[in-house]
C-alpha cells in the first residue's frame, strides 16, 4: 500500500485524470467517495478551504490541484515517467491547455441539453437544482470559470478531436510516441467526460485513431483501490 488517499467522485474528470495515472503506474491506494456538491464537512477542514476536486493525502501532506498530484505521482513511482524529458516543455504546454481551456469547452459539450437529457444527474429534479446552484456559488465572481456558450464551444471540440485524430494516426500510439505522457492523460479525461455519455459519442464517429488511443487508456484502470 502507498500510504495514498484519493478524496474524490466517480463523475469527476480530473479525479479519472488521477486514478487513470494511479492505474498506469499500479499503485495501490485508498479511496474517499465525497459529495458531488458542498457541503463536504470531512474535506474541508483538511484542504483549509479548498474545493475542488480530487485532492491527495499521504500521511499530514493534503495535495491541492492535479498539476501537483500527478507530479507527486510521478515522483515517487518514477518508472514510465508522465514527464520524459525530451518534448518536456510542449508536453506540459499541451497539459495546461487541456486542463484549462480545453475543459471549459468539454463542460460545455458534456452538460448542453442532449446530454442533459440522459444523465442521470439531470434526471432527479431537485438533484439538478441542487447541483446547479453548488456551481454556480463555486463560479461566483469568477471570470475564469464562466460558462462557455456551447455554440461557440462545439466547433472548438470536433477541431480538436480531429487534430488529435491526426497526430495519433502518424505519431501514436500516444500523443508524444510510444510512452503515455501528461499531455495523454489531460487529453483523457476530458474525452472520457464526453465518451461515457451514450448520447455523445457519435462525436467520435468520424475518428477510429483516437477511439483506439481512447481504448488503450481506459485499459489502465484505475490502480488497486
Ligand atoms: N485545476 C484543478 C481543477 C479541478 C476541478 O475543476 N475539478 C472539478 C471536478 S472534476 C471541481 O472541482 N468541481 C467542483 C467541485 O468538485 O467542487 C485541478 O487540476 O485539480
Amino acid at each position: 500500500m502507498s500510504g495514498i488517499v484519493l478524496h474524490q467522485y466517480a463523475e469527476s474528470p480530473f479525479s479519472e485524470k488521477v486514478r487513470s495515472i494511479l492505474g498506469y503506474k499500479g499503485v495501490s491506494y485508498q479511496s474517499v467517495e465525497i459529495p458531488m456538491i458542498m457541503p463536504r464537512p470531512d474535506t474541508i477542514p483538511l484542504t483549509g478551504g479548498y474545493r475542488k476536486t480530487p485532492v491527495m493525502q499521504i500521511g499530514a501532506d493534503v495535495y491541492c490541484d492535479t498539476a501537483i498530484i500527478c507530479r507527486v505521482i510521478d515522483e515517487i513511482y518514477p518508472e514510465n515517467t508522465i514527464y520524459p524529458e525530451e518534448h518536456l516543455g510542449m508536453i506540459n504546454t499541451v497539459a495546461h491547455w487541456t486542463d484549462t481551456f480545453l475543459f471549459k469547452v468539454s463542460v460545455a459539450i458534456a452538460f448542453q441539453p442532449k446530454a442533459a437529457a440522459t444523465n442521470p444527474l439531470f434526471q432527479d429534479e431537485s438533484a439538478m437544482s441542487a447541483f446547479m446552484a453548488d456551481r454556480a456559488e463555486f463560479s461566483k465572481g469568477s471570470s475564469e470559470l464562466l460558462g462557455m456558450p456551447f455554440e461557440t464551444a462545439e466547433p472548438h471540440f470536433i477541431g480538436h478531436l480531429n487534430q488529435l485524430d491526426q497526430q495519433l494516426s502518424v505519431g501514436g500510439p500516444f500523443l508524444f510516441g510510444d510512452k503515455p505522457s501528461i499531455a495523454d492523460f489531460s487529453t483523457y479525461h476530458n474525452v472520457w467526460f464526453i465518451y461515457t455519455q451514450e448520447a455523445l459519442r457519435d462525436y467520435f464517429s468520424p475518428f477510429e485513431h483516437l477511439v483506439a488511443w481512447y481504448e488503450k487508456m481506459v485499459s489502465f484502470g484505475h490502480g488497486n483501490v
